[in-house]
């Protein structure tokens, strides 16, 4: 082996942040040339992460992480999957000048194998020069050697929560320090496909207002199979705020001449995006008093069109992700409070009139959870985005 690498491990406490964040713990490993790229890849011990918390003969293997852990584990971390796109995605040329996306990945308790499987696809599968870096954020996993471990991998930075934040918090950590001019969101059990990444980065380019998501295909949670999904879908809820997806109206589709063109959607599903940095700041990034996990896409959402962006799902690029029956994780509220709690406040900021409809499909969220912080959120000036506008002929 070549012994030229001269990337370091360098840790410390973040102390600028207020409340809870002001012992947030963070490592970096410095970024490593191209070359010394497969000798990362030999420096990590891959059998000895994942033995550590290897499933055992005679344990339920669904009970830890809601599927199959025995599977996950049998499955290889550098698995090839099928290129499930539409063969004339194959066709499109993208902007040579994408900037790189600081990629941005929260976890609390994911299984070792899923979360590897994760990083390693997206560094398979995505061209070098456009991976600013992978921020994981650890949201008070049990063993922070399940985040620390993966220092040794290439572009991978930690973050570890030192106490349990949620989704939405730790999304804004991971954020907060990103170094990118767009960030990536992806869940922690995804397996990206190929040329995942240029479709969406090359949209956001032409109109920094573009809030993207990939099609996401479907990791079967017993098998691990990966299954192509309908690509002519969008997203969709009922009143009492759960998403769900919908059909494209059979007029829809009949104007859908180009089946690579993106799709207007009014809703993400929330686990897979892209957003600028700037732009994502402008709108006043998340709500901060969201907790756990639930509501949040609502709020991005709605947030973005009535602000004057667009939302839309691009079919060529995919990204499978393991869809599971309940959450594996505890939500100190208990789950549905806590969806309660979060979908309300995206009612109050932004339903005006239309309120009336959560509250008569919802008829128990009546305790009164203050939303005057978010409601007093205020856009001082507007984005100042590196890009240029490129308007089609
Ligand atoms: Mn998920």
């Amino acid at each position: 082996m070549r012994m030229k690498l001269v990337s370091v491990v360098a840790c410390w406490w973040l102390a600028e942040g207020r409340g809870p964040f002001s012992q947030t713990f963070y490592c970096f490993r410095t970024q490593p040339s191209d070359a010394d790229w497969e000798d990362l890849w030999e420096q990590f011990d891959e059998r000895r992460y994942l033995n550590a918390k290897k499933w055992r003969v005679g344990d339920d293997p669904y009970k830890l992480y809601a599927f199959n852990q025995r599977e996950s584990e049998r499955i290889s971390s550098n698995r090839a999957v099928p290129d499930t796109r539409h063969p004339r995605c194959s066709l499109l040329v993208y902007h040579i000048e994408l900037p790189p996306t600081s990629i941005i990945i929260t976890f609390h308790n994911e299984a070792r194998s899923t979360l590897l499987r994760t990083i390693r696809s997206v560094l398979n599968r995505t061209p070098m020069h456009l991976i600013q870096e992978i921020i994981l954020v650890d949201d008070f996993s049990s063993d922070p050697d399940d985040c620390k471990q993966l220092l040794k991998l290439p572009k991978v930075k930690c973050l570890r929560n030192n106490e349990r934040q949620g989704l939405v918090r730790s999304r804004m950590r991971g954020a907060d320090i990103a170094q990118g001019t767009t960030l990536t969101f992806l869940d922690s059990h995804c397996e990206v496909n190929r040329d995942w990444l240029q479709p969406l980065l090359h949209r956001v380019k032409e109109d920094y207002t573009r809030v993207v998501c990939p099609v996401i295909d479907i990791i079967n949670l017993d098998t691990f199979t990966y299954i192509e999904s309908a690509s002519e879908l969008r997203g969709g809820f009922d009143w009492s705020l759960h998403f769900r997806w919908e059909q494209l109206s059979p007029e829809q589709k009949a104007q859908r001449l180009d089946p690579t063109e993106p799709i207007r959607t009014p809703i993400i599903a929330g686990g897979l995006f892209v957003i600028d940095k700037a732009w994502f700041d402008y709108l006043g990034k998340y709500d901060m008093d969201m907790d756990i996990w639930g509501g949040e896409n609502f709020e991005i959402s709605f947030r973005v069109w009535m602000c004057g962006g667009s939302l839309e799902i691009v079919p060529c690029s995919r990204v499978g992700h393991v869809f599971r029956k309940k959450h594996p994780y505890v939500f100190p509220d208990g789950n549905a409070n806590t969806y309660i709690k979060n979908t309300k406040r995206t009612a109050e900021v932004w339903m005006d009139e239309y309120k009336q409809y959560y509250y008569a499909a919802r008829p128990f969220p009546k305790w009164r959870e203050p939303v005057n912080s978010r409601l007093l959120v205020h856009w001082p000036r507007p984005p100042t985005s590196s890009y240029v506008l490129i308007t089609s002929p």
